[in-house]
């Protein structure tokens, strides 16, 4: 399972995309860095077998999860589970929703709370701060949804001390609309996504075709509502898409995109929308990145 295939359910103008956004252009960039041992950072190591590894426990505060993968491709996921929702219930929630399910999305999202993520690919690097409280977490990579691709750490002891990366900010607002600035962001770096809504979201960047430009994608996202799945006027191949973020979190992740035109956009489905993806409820909008 993906988060795309997730985001795509019931829309099948999205499947292409989300295919291409599995297989293109990951967010997590950089070369592989050395081991560092600062306060904060946390190093996770993920299997060909989508197995992640990690310290059984961390302090609380901003921490750095720095990510590696010996699996084709891995999609890093933090998430708390409500007192009495258990792991078992939350993989079969995800399965239900997966298939298109809507009452299984409900009870997924009414107990977790999605604490952001990042894609990685073999050989790079993917980073993601966060401020986490006392509590008990899991790591996962939601390439796989099964038990062995959750693992569980607590967050416990002294704060670490450490202060959230700098860098480029998007925000989420008024339930499902992006913030109308930042016009343009950093095309690398550390990204910034604060969620001040009611729902949950994740940050996706996608690159407009040359002479495309918002007002097309606008035009091609109402033509896809009425059935006519045109040619999309963003090539999915040139992306970026963040993990999953809960109301009322912020977090960081790196990212590496060639400059241009692109679309920002949450494919994440509502609920409360027949698993409608908040893009085709208006949460997208045109930004440049340089
Ligand atoms: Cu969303």
């Amino acid at each position: 399972m993906s988060v795309q295939r997730i985001a795509v359910l019931g829309v099948s103008v999205m499947v292409l995309a989300a295919g291409t956004l599995t297989g293109g252009t990951a967010g997590a960039a950089g070369p592989a860095a050395a081991r560092e041992t600062a306060a904060g950072t946390v190093t996770v190591s993920i299997t060909a077998a989508h197995n992640v590894t990690m310290p059984a426990t961390i302090q609380p505060g901003v921490n750095e999860f720095r990510v590696t993968t010996e699996a084709k491709s891995s999609g890093f996921q933090l998430v708390q589970l409500a007192a009495g929702y258990t792991l078992d219930e939350a993989i079969a929630d995800i399965d239900g929703f997966d298939k298109g399910k809507i009452k299984p999305l409900k009870r997924f999202e009414a107990n977790t709370t999605l604490l952001g993520g990042v894609n990685v690919l073999p050989g790079k690097v993917g980073k993601l701060a966060v401020n986490l409280p006392v509590g008990s977490y899991y790591a996962a990579d939601i390439e796989r949804n099964r038990p062995s691709a959750f693992t569980a750490f607590t967050v416990a002891g002294a704060d670490t001390g450490a202060s959230m990366p700098a860098g480029s900010t998007i925000k989420a607002v008024k339930s499902t609309s992006w913030a109308k600035g930042p016009k343009s962001i950093a095309r690398r770096g550390m990204l910034t996504f604060k969620n001040r809504t009611d729902k949950n979201h994740f940050v996706g960047l996608v690159r407009l075709k040359k002479g495309k430009t918002a007002k097309d994608f606008a035009a091609w996202i109402d033509a896809a509502m009425e059935g006519e799945e045109g040619p999309p006027p963003v090539d999915f191949r040139v992306a970026f898409d963040s993990g999953l973020v809960a109301p009322g979190q912020t977090v960081a992740t790196n990212y590496k995109l060639p400059k241009g035109e692109y679309i920002l956009a949450c494919f994440w489905p509502d609920a409360s929308m027949g698993g409608m993806p908040h893009a085709f409820m208006g949460m997208y909008r045109g930004i440049t990145l340089t």
